[in-house]
């Protein structure tokens, strides 16, 4: 009896050993001498999810990753994709990343400054004057050193998209001026900073995943919500929601996000070509998305949505009331990055 548990005991080790030295050679970087497919040729898949749906050009946009990864790994490796929050939501999905059950997800920064809390600089609210500005930053040093540090959270940031600038919408009423916000329960992404500005405004805030708020607004567990034009309409957010208004209160980029052990696994010539294929993309996604944004608010508008300009100076009033949170948000987001953000949208319009 000893002696046949002595051997089913190595047989056990021997299996798991022998698993284990899989994993391992699955995931040795290669030494760039391989081609694009590898030398084992083996097909490495990734599973890509969003939460916007097919409509959105956050769709579109990973559509193009998986034409030019799959074209130039000549199949080697294989992308699927995932829209609508069918893989979870932002937050659910990048924990997937960094498990390794799940290789890309594109969340916004907001979510994500759960697990880099640098990442907030850009939840600032009324920080960038314009998209162009947003790029140069984003693209630039600054932006490429907030990726770098997604590495200790086993995560590869490869390249920034954008949602945009976010709008109002609630079902309540039309809201002009700081004051209209006053109560108003308004759905927030899961972040402090988005949470407290909205406070200051005089709003009732509720942090919630974007997979559950067109209910939320439908069953009126809230009364708005707020995100650029484009997700607006492809979301149909007009179906529940009355009042639109421009606030225009913060610029939203998305991360696109591989999972470290994965990524780690290619060869470094494919490293290169996904990481050229989540840049490229993205491009032709901010190109789509900036084109979205400017068509969308006529259209939320013939769906009988009410439009509320916002003046300048009830915006100013917007800004001068969130000034406070700005501040105190400083020394938890880190003063070095917020200097360095500034700093570089203040290089980016010389
Ligand atoms: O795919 C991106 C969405 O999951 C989300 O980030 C959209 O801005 C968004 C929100 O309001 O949650």
């Amino acid at each position: 009896m000893k002696k046949l548990f002595g051997l089913l005991s190595m047989v056990l080790l021997i299996t798991v050993l022998a698993a284990c030295g899989g994993d391992n050679a699955e995931s040795t970087s290669g030494d760039g001498d391989e081609s694009a497919s590898g030398d084992s040729g083996e097909t490495k898949t990734i599973k890509a999810g969003i939460g916007l749906n097919s409509d959105h050009p956050q769709y579109k946009g990973l559509l193009k990753f998986k034409e030019i990864v799959e074209e130039e790994t000549d199949g080697a490796i294989k992308v699927e994709t995932y829209h609508s929050g069918q893989l979870g939501d932002d937050r659910t999905m990048t924990e997937a990343l960094q498990l390794g059950t799940q290789e890309v997800v594109i969340p916004s920064t907001a979510p994500l400054a759960n697990f880099v809390p640098e990442f907030s600089v850009f939840d600032i609210p009324f920080l960038f004057p314009n998209e162009q500005v947003a790029d140069e930053v984003l693209d630039g040093e600054v932006g490429q050193e907030l990726l770098g540090k997604l590495e200790e959270q086993n995560l590869v940031g490869l390249s920034y998209w954008e949602n945009g600038f976010r709008d109002l919408t609630n079902s309540e009423r039309a809201v002009a001026t700081v004051d209209d916000f006053d109560g108003l329960k308004i759905r927030t992404m899961e972040n402090d900073l988005h949470l407290d500005a909205f406070k200051a405004l005089g709003a009732n805030p509720t942090p919630m995943a974007f997979t559950e708020l067109f209910t939320a607004m439908q069953q009126g567990t809230v009364d708005g919500q707020e995100n650029p034009y484009a997700t607006i309409y492809l979301q149909k957010f007009y179906e529940v929601q009355e009042h639109v208004s421009n606030t225009h209160h913060i610029y939203s980029p998305f991360v696109f996000l591989m999972s470290k052990s994965f990524y780690d696994g290619l060869t470094e010539e494919q490293q290169k070509i996904v990481k050229d294929a989540a840049v490229e993309a993205g491009e032709h996604e901010r190109k789509l998305n900036r084109e979205a944004n400017e068509k969308y608010l006529k259209e939320l508008q013939e769906e009988g949505m009410e439009y509320t300009e916002i003046t300048d100076e009830a915006r100013q009033e917007m800004v001068d009331a969130v000034a406070p949170v700005v501040e105190e948000y400083k020394s938890k987001i880190g003063e070095e990055t917020v200097d360095k953000v500034y700093q570089a949208i203040e290089d980016a319009q010389k």
